[in-house]
């Protein structure tokens, strides 16, 4: 049997895959790719993603990378996982990761390190730009969390996941997030998750 390899950072992004793998109670490695070490960008690395950035998911051979594509693969590699929900459509659910994947990260990322985007006159400016629209789609999702548990409703899905790693990744760099009192509930009953914690406590061991 081939053996699924996941290629993660501590504290980046790949988390939400181990909390979707975790949930599938998949048996998988994890192989650190360090970022803050630049593992990311050495040859062993590019070889595996030429776009040197984690998650990158080996699974049959095959290496998957961006996480809505390793969302939904992992969704139908694990049918009985339940991880993306079955009474929505395939554009809903694409949709939702799509925003957060392309709309929310890349201005998280501007927010926490704009040095990555700008020059060091500009950085100031690009991380403020970016808190304006964070805040105005935070607007939208916490709308959306008032009436219900999790993303679509009672049952979590890989999308609360991905929304957990989004309030963590912000509040360690300082974002403003107590206005969120839904986004915070979510953030707290994600934290109850037994995937959540072993995907946590792997988290540690990289
Ligand atoms: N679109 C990718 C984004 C991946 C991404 O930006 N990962 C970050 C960590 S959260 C990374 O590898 N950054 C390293 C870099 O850009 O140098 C996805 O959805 O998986």
């Amino acid at each position: 049997m081939n053996i699924i390899t996941l290629f993660a950072s501590p504290g980046a992004c790949s988390l939400v895959t181990m909390i979707a793998m975790e949930t599938a109670g998949a048996d998988y490695q994890i192989t650190p790719v360090v970022l803050s070490e630049g593992i990311h960008k050495q040859p062993a690395y590019l070889n595996v993603n030429p776009k040197g950035k984690v998650p990158a998911l080996r699974l049959n051979g095959q290496v998957i990378t961006e996480t809505p594509a390793i969302l939904t693969t992992l969704n139908s590699h694990y049918p009985a996982a339940g991880l993306l929900p079955q009474n929505r459509s395939q554009a809903e659910i694409l949709a939702d990761l799509c925003f957060v994947a392309s709309g929310v990260h890349p201005l998280v990322t501007r927010f926490c390190k704009p040095e990555l985007i700008a020059s060091e006159a500009a950085s100031e400016t690009i991380k403020n730009r970016a808190e304006t629209e964070l805040n105005r789609l935070f607007e939208l999702v916490n709308q959306r969390l008032k009436s219900q548990s999790w993303w679509y409703g009672e049952n979590w899905s890989a999308i609360d996941g991905y929304w957990f790693w989004v309030m963590r990744r912000l509040s360690r760099c300082q974002f403003g997030l107590a206005a969120f009192e839904a986004m915070q509930r979510h953030y707290q009953a994600n934290l109850s998750l037994p995937a959540v914690q072993q995907a946590l406590e792997r988290e540690k061991t990289m």
